[in-house]
């Protein structure tokens, strides 16, 4: 549906011009995306909650739009520039994001800290990350045994089952940080092998990752954008 119907009502024409110009105006942080990759929905994730509007660049990795390339030291997605600030991780951006606004305290988990949760989080983009793309990608590599990587892969997603028997989230009965930067990778996890994922007996996990994957925040994170080319009316994210 047009980015611009509000309810049943289309926005004027006058409007439209009127949004663009302000858009211009205020110079909104860009975000160069890309719709399925788990980092950049972790950072369209925190840029949601906290309410912020960015203007988002979809970014298709076969072709890279070149001012994506120049803005981008590592080339990857997602990257925020922030007038003269470039941010080209996603964890970086999703601080940058709850540092101007928190609502749901996602930097404030119900138990342990910042630490505990950056912590949860490296493990999961060192170790997990590793073992995950050998089981996901496997034929991409030389000497990859499939079914070690995913389980080695899996021992991560066992430990997150023990703190999700405890609580409903990571880190307590309220959202946080942690979740939403971990979800998308465990998604893409479970969605190598969904029937062989749905097999396990790691109940707690399975459920925390339905509970996300029905929500309306996470349909939110991920309309289908056309591929950004320079000249393009601004899109902006969330979709106001
Ligand atoms: N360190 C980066 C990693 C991001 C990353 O690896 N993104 C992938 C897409 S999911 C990418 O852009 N790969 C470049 C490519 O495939 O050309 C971050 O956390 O933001």
């Amino acid at each position: 549906m047009c980015g611009l119907l509000c309810g049943s009502v289309e926005l004027s024409i006058d409007l439209r011009v009127a949004l663009r110009h302000l858009t211009r105006m205020t110079e909104l942080p860009i975000l160069y995306s890309f719709r399925r990759c788990p980092y950049a929905m972790r950072a369209r994730l925190a840029i949601q909650t906290s309410g912020l509007i960015v203007e988002l660049r979809e970014i298709v990795l076969r072709d890279k739009a070149p001012e994506f390339l120049e803005t981008s030291p590592s080339n990857t997605v997602p990257c925020l520039k922030d007038r003269d600030a470039i941010l080209d991780e996603s964890l970086d951006i999703m601080l940058w994001a709850l540092d101007r606004s928190d609502p749901e305290n996602w930097m404030r988990p119900e138990q342990g800290d910042k630490d505990g949760m950056i912590s949860l989080i490296q493990d999961c983009d060192g170790p997990f990350k590793h073992h995950l793309d050998r089981y996901k990608y496997d034929t991409r590599y030389n000497d990859v045994d499939k079914e070690q990587e995913r389980s080695s892969a899996a021992g991560y997603l066992w430990d997150l089952n023990e703190l999700l028997k405890e609580t409903p989230w990571l880190f307590g009965n309220r959202a946080s940080l942690a979740d939403f930067a971990v979800l998308p990778f465990v998604r893409q996890f479970a969605n190598t092998d969904r029937d062989w994922f749905e097999g396990e007996e790691w109940t707690a996990l399975k459920g925390w990752l339905k509970a996300f994957e029905d929500s309306d925040r996470y349909r939110h994170i991920m309309p289908k954008w056309e591929k950004w080319k320079a000249g393009d009316s601004p899109v902006l994210f969330p979709d106001p």
